[in-house]
């Protein structure tokens, strides 16, 4: 029977995402249901939040590129279900990424990611293509010269080209590219990346995220991406969650980064009620909904895991609607946000994982074969 309601629901949910999807000015082939990731999302969607780590597999405390190696698993026995990668410094040419983790690595990663069931995720702090400086510049009008007319929209397309190339080689046995998630243009909410909101307009800005998207999907044929549209925790309205917004032709799921909040005391009161508001919107417009970043720098506090982001993602409605909740990465020289073995937070982060309604890999590995 339960199979049964779950395919029911699945198939409802994938008309529905395909009226939406008609809606799109843009042609968008695999991006609507079609898309694996797209559909193993909806079809789990209610049945557990799929819990995710950014770069698990190529380092964590004490260890790096080690064959099977991921911090999630060493303290908890599974893989996470959702693997977060990083693509600063690949716009430039850059061997290495930002956070030093070679490019060719992130692909085999990725690609043994994807064989084992799980879904990638990239986000993405590029260097300005102007003068070269980091996201983190504060003081630069940066966004109009890039765009359509401006002086450096050549080169900024040539950045695009080598994300696209990037993205496309990671290739599954039959030679396919893989389908993932790109989540471009994070926390514009805030002010401090060259594409936030004191460096730019809105309208600058969902340009920019529009200009993204197309050049991706149209010129470069980038069909098996889904994008996420990610801001910080600065709002408290629809209105001003989607102050940036570009359309829903352009955005897949839609995301909340919130580190803030759940330092606060009381702070998963504020988290939640942003991610009801990320949920309403989401559903409105037919479009999934996750908790695409968040962490307690060092994990300093043993209940953060099981009380603060356990609250979170107790509450029934994230429970029934968010897609994945990703932790930022662990990286022993500047800042962790998983537990490793031996840290006092370790078994209250297990305790949060074991729970039924927490995917790790072979949770979310399970569910899909059960929905079919
Ligand atoms: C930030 C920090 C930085 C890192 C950047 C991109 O949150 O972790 O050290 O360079 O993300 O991964």
């Amino acid at each position: 029977m339960k199979r049964i309601t779950t395919g029911v629901l699945a198939l409802i949910a994938l008309l529905s995402a395909g009226v939406s999807c008609q809606d799109r000015k843009v042609k968008i082939p695999e991006s609507d249901p079609q898309n694996p990731v797209l559909s193993d999302l909806i079809s789990v969607k209610g049945h557990g939040i799929l819990f995710g780590h950014q770069d698990d597999l190529a380092y964590g405390i004490d260890w790096h590129y080690e064959e099977g190696g991921s911090d999630v698993k060493r303290v908890s026995g599974d893989y996470p279900a959702l693997f977060g990668w990083e693509l600063g410094g690949l716009e430039r040419g850059d061997t290495h990424n930002l956070d030093s983790v070679p490019f060719d690595k992130m692909r085999n990663l990725a690609v043994k990611a994807d064989k084992m069931g799980g879904i990638n995720t990239f986000s993405w702090h590029p260097y300005e293509v102007i003068e070269g400086r980091s996201s983190w510049t504060r003081d630069a009008e940066i966004v109009k010269h890039i765009m359509p007319g401006g002086s450096h929209h050549e080169a900024f397309k040539s950045q695009l080209d080598r994300i696209a190339l990037f993205l496309k080689s990671i290739k599954r046995e039959d030679g396919k590219s893989i389908p993932f998630i790109f989540r471009p243009w994070h926390e514009m909410d805030g002010t401090w990346f060259w594409w936030g909101s004191e460096q730019c307009t809105p309208e600058e800005f969902k340009k920019l995220f529009v200009f993204t998207v197309k050049y991706l999907r149209e010129d470069k044929g980038m069909d098996n991406m889904l994008v996420a549209y990610s801001p910080d925790r600065n709002f408290e309205s629809s209105e001003e969650y989607l102050t940036w917004y570009p359309g829903d032709a352009y955005v897949d799921i839609l995301g909340v980064d919130n580190y803030h909040d759940l330092k606060q005391e009381d702070g998963h009161r504020d988290a939640i009620r942003k991610l009801h508001i990320v949920i309403a919107e989401s559903k409105r417009r037919n479009k999934l909904s996750a908790f695409t970043e968040t962490g307690l720098e060092n994990v300093r506090d043993t209940t953060w895991y099981p009380e603060v982001l356990g609250a979170v993602l107790n509450d029934s409605l994230v429970q029934n609607e968010i897609s994945y909740v990703m932790v930022w990465r662990n990286d022993p020289k500047v800042h962790f946000f998983f537990p490793y073995p031996g840290h006092p937070a370790e078994a209250g982060a297990k305790k949060l994982l074991e729970r039924k309604r927490i995917f790790l890999l072979s949770d979310y590995n399970k569910a899909k074969k059960n929905s079919k």
